[in-house]
């Protein structure tokens, strides 16, 4: 009789404990961060804001090191860097329609304005030509060697209601362009005479924590895209800050993240890959605009 009053009373005990400690971890909240907690994606990527933390680059990727920052005054709302086809300067557009040469110490040339609200550009390298994404779905070239006429590709049909959130990136990618919009973090591929390669796709499928694309760079040397979120996010935070983001060239997966948001401080809207100097030029789109010499390791 006595073992089984033990019995009885430890059970009352125990269960009567073990139903507190329930209502409290309820209450207190431990459970909920572990709730959080990040799990990978099939692909590898993580999804929200939570689990950005957790992000881990792999072991050789590029490695983010020094940043110099020049402020243009001057370059109104830089959107758009490449560079030159001899690599000795940078070709550099902006929202005001202003068509720069951008120099690698932060002294620039202002060329002309096209009146139009440029955002991206791109090189085609046999033949110089640069190709420019401008807001809101407007693909234009502007040809070498001459370098004064903006001349009219083709519109992108599916980005023609984004307005001032449309195209801002565009790369020369093996003999097409990819052009990516802040809208959705879409993207297409056009050929140079404008003829749709591929449908709308959205970044986030293979890299959910991208908001949008502010620029895109494809470097052909090592077959990757890079491209820019230009974001705070501020109000969005199953999306990151201000990150670079380096993908495969063909872009189906996500390789290494790299956060800004200790040097951007406005909307980065630019990116632009320089073997020549180990970096990768950024620059926020600003009333003055400025200017971010990025050097990385094992670029
Ligand atoms: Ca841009
Ligand atoms: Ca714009």
């Amino acid at each position: 009789m006595k073992s089984s009053i033990l019995a009885f009373c430890l059970l009352v005990v125990f269960g009567f404990t073990s139903c507190v400690s329930c209502t409290t971890d309820d209450n207190k909240g431990p459970v909920a961060p572990i709730k959080k907690e990040a799990v990978a994606n099939e692909d590898g990527t993580y999804g929200g804001a939570q689990s950005a933390a957790s992000w881990t680059n792999p072991e050789d990727a590029p490695v983010m090191g020094k940043v110099t920052s020049w402020t243009l005054k001057g370059v109104v709302e830089l959107s758009g860097l490449c560079l030159s086809k001899d690599k000795d300067f940078m070709w550099g557009v902006g929202d005001q329609g202003d068509f720069y040469k951008i120099h690698f110490d932060g002294t620039f040339e202002h060329i002309k304005n096209f009146d139009n609200d440029l955002e991206g550009l791109c090189m085609d390298p046999e033949t110089g030509d640069l190709y420019i994404a401008s807001e809101p779905n407007r693909i234009r070239v502007i040809r070498a060697p001459n370098y004064d006429t903006l001349v009219k590709i083709c519109e992108v049909a599916d980005a023609a209601s984004y307005e001032n959130s449309g195209l801002e990136g565009i790369a020369y990618y093996k003999g097409q362009l990819y052009v990516g919009a802040q809208t959705g973090a879409n993207y297409w591929r056009y050929s140079l005479k404008g003829e749709k390669l591929s449908n709308k796709t959205s970044l986030r499928t293979v890299c959910p924590t991208i908001s949008e694309v502010g620029d895109m760079c494809y470097d052909a040397e090592r077959d990757r895209l890079w491209v820019i979120d230009s974001n705070s996010n501020s109000t969005r935070p199953e999306y990151l800050p201000f990150t670079l983001y380096m993908f495969s060239g063909d872009a189906s997966k996500i390789i290494a993240k790299y956060p800004l948001s200790s040097f951007t401080k406005n909307n980065p809207e630019v990116c632009c890959v320089d073997h020549t100097h180990n970096c990768i030029w950024i620059a926020d789109d600003s009333s003055n605009s400025i200017l971010h010499k990025v050097e990385f390791s094992n670029l």
